[in-house]
């Protein structure tokens, strides 16, 4: 019988207990788009829908171990990063995705997760100078929402034409591409993304949910899952999207917990991919 090897994407992230962001979220998201999941984890939270009570970061060493024992033996065909949260675990991902980028170059999403979900910044300003200075010129995209775009940036992004500014900007520090999420372009909600050069606005349905926890995670996870398969990068953007809005709409009618609730992942058949 002739073997062969299933798609693989490694997500290198943050537990979340409550399974809606996070490495959770990727892994659901890896497997309802046919693609075989791993992971590394960068922290581990105790959290739900309303609250994070405790998290605890792991060893850089450790961190640094998780990835080097997965791409040493499986390999991967893309690769996120998501909560990172500290210099020193930047510097440890870097320095193993750079060794290994060397000999195996593969698509690179890198989700800057920066502020909570009320917007505000989780952490000092040397952990955004490391996102600019490690990640950023290594990745094929970067997904930031309009107050990471802002913090990467050093300015303000609230307009349409800040978001396209944004986008290009991050591409000029080294980012292959970039999708700035989440905002307004005259009367319509949708992204930027800047392929290099152009950038082009890419309309969405607002949803009337508050059912969003781990939505930005789930977006760049698909993105990473259908870079894995080969689409290009504008198509594995589009296709992420719609994966995305399903899970959104397809958790509307849920109720779990007392905050902002998951997605639902298991929607793979509706979409047909
Ligand atoms: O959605 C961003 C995010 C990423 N990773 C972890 C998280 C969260 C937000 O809750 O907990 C582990």
């Amino acid at each position: 019988m002739e073997k062969r090897q299933p798609v693989k994407a490694l997500t290198i992230a943050g537990s979340d207990s409550g399974g809606a962001a996070g490495l959770q979220a990727d892994l659901k998201t890896f497997t309802a788009l046919g693609v075989y999941g791993m992971s590394a984890v960068t922290v581990v939270t105790a959290q739900n829908s309303v609250r994070v009570a405790a998290l605890e970061s792991m060893p850089a060493t450790l961190v640094a171990r998780q990835i080097e024992a997965v791409l040493e033996d499986y390999g991967a065909d893309a690769i996120k990063t998501g909560f990172v949260g500290s210099v020193k675990l930047l510097e440890a991902i870097a320095a193993v995705l750079g060794a290994y980028q060397d000999n195996h170059p593969l698509p690179l999403v890198v989700d800057p997760v920066l502020v909570n979900h009320r917007g505000e910044a989780m952490f000092d300003q040397e952990v955004v100078e490391a996102y600019r200075r490690l990640l950023l010129p290594r990745c094929t995209i970067v997904t930031p929402n309009r107050r990471e775009a802002a913090l990467l940036c050093g300015q303000e992004v609230e307009s349409w034409q800040d978001m396209t500014d944004a986008a290009q900007r991050l591409c000029e520090m080294g980012a292959g591409s970039a999708l700035v999420t989440g905002g307004w372009h005259n009367e319509d909600y949708g992204d930027a993304f800047c392929d290099g050069r152009d950038v082009v606005f890419l309309e969405l349905s607002h949803l009337k949910t508050s059912n969003t926890h781990g939505s930005g995670d789930t977006l760049s996870a698909a993105i990473a899952a259908f870079l894995a398969q080969e689409f290009p990068v504008l198509e594995a953007v589009r296709r992420a999207q719609t994966f995305t809005a399903a899970a959104i709409r397809g958790a509307v009618e849920w109720h779990m917990g007392g905050g902002h609730g998951p997605l639902n992942h298991m929607v793979r058949s509706e979409i047909g991919y």
